[in-house]
């Protein structure tokens, strides 16, 4: 029981706490006020880092790649050392054209995302084309790309429409997008024999998407064009694919072939990418036996007679087109 004697010592040492916790809360900012003629603290100096990890920042470039992945089938499939380096090339690219599916059971492009997907890292998904070819030997496209950081239009994937049989296996064409940066991609493998024509007639594929969608010039060609050696002539200027307005980002004293030194993947970018999203020569041959340290001929032949190229977009500009 309180003595009568405390009772106003209480009050008062109470009433004192409330008084000091009412000029705390409301004393004045004196941070950055000069105190003689000193900053307390210098101005301009930055907000301290909040204590939690800062978010990881968004990445702001796609890598899109070509590669012509030699009769890729049955064969190919049981080669365990083969598909773990093309699982790991794959991995390396945000969205990959592959060419020469060869599998008449249609297996292959749905056991290689399997395989790619069982790896650590990002989920990968795949449209593929139907078989194509005017002979029983025929081949299949596929796009496969990173979820995480591509998104498929669906539905918009499909075979150019070639009424007048200028290609032996058709433009697979396919529309993507990776933030602010849609666009579409038309990947081809040209006919070596008939190389010129085929080549030329990209233009003729150009037109009639651009026909379709003239708001969007984010066209790029892509693929095996067989453009060079005794097929084409690459220093030519009479194409109609080598007019103004078409970059051939893969230039002609690339190598993207693993036995020869020929330029025969190509990635052909209209203006309104190239002058825009495209990253200023970041087009390059992915040299995976370099890369890998592979010394073994014999097993870089056996992954293909190619190397991707691929090229490198940004994603985070404001949509132009
Ligand atoms: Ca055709
Ligand atoms: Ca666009
Ligand atoms: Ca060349
Ligand atoms: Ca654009």
């Amino acid at each position: 029981m309180l003595r009568k004697r405390t009772l106003p010592w209480l009050i008062f040492v109470v009433s004192a706490l409330f008084m000091l916790l009412g000029w705390y809360a409301t004393r004045p900012d004196l941070d950055g006020v000069e105190l003689d003629g000193v900053p307390e603290e210098p101005i301009d100096e930055p907000a301290p880092e909040p204590d939690d990890e800062p978010a990881p920042e968004e990445p702001t470039t796609i890598k899109v790649a070509a590669f012509n992945i030699q009769i890729f089938g049955r064969t190919k499939r049981k080669k365990e050392d083969v598909m773990a380096i093309l699982v790991n090339i794959t991995r390396q690219f945000d969205l990959v054209l592959i060419q020469e599916i060869r599998d008449s059971s249609e297996t292959t492009a749905p056991l290689f995302l399997e395989m790619i997907n069982e790896a650590e890292g990002p989920e990968y998904a795949y449209v593929r084309s139907p078989r194509l070819g005017r002979t029983t030997s025929k081949e299949a496209y596929a796009y496969l790309y990173n979820t995480e950081t591509v998104t498929h239009e669906e539905g918009s994937d499909h075979v150019y429409n070639d009424t007048d049989d200028v290609f032996e296996r058709e433009p697979y064409i396919a529309t993507f997008s990776s933030g602010g940066f849609d666009f579409t991609l038309v990947g081809i493998h040209i006919k070596p024999d008939d190389a010129p024509q085929e080549i030329g007639n990209l233009t003729l594929v150009v037109a009639s998407i651009l026909a379709a969608d003239p708001d969007e010039g984010d066209i790029i060609i892509l693929g095996d064009l067989n453009a060079d050696g005794s097929y084409f002539n690459e220093d030519g200027t009479s194409n109609p694919l080598q007019a103004a307005g078409y970059h051939w980002t893969v230039t002609d004293e690339m190598d993207t072939m693993t036995k020869t030194d020929w330029t025969y993947d190509r990635m052909i970018l209209l203006d309104a990418t190239y002058s825009h999203e495209y990253v200023d020569g970041s087009t390059q041959v992915y040299y995976f036996d370099q890369i890998y340290g592979i010394t073994d001929e014999e097993l870089v032949w056996d992954v293909s007679d190619h190397y991707p190229v691929y090229a490198e977009f940004s994603t985070n500009l404001p949509d132009d087109d």
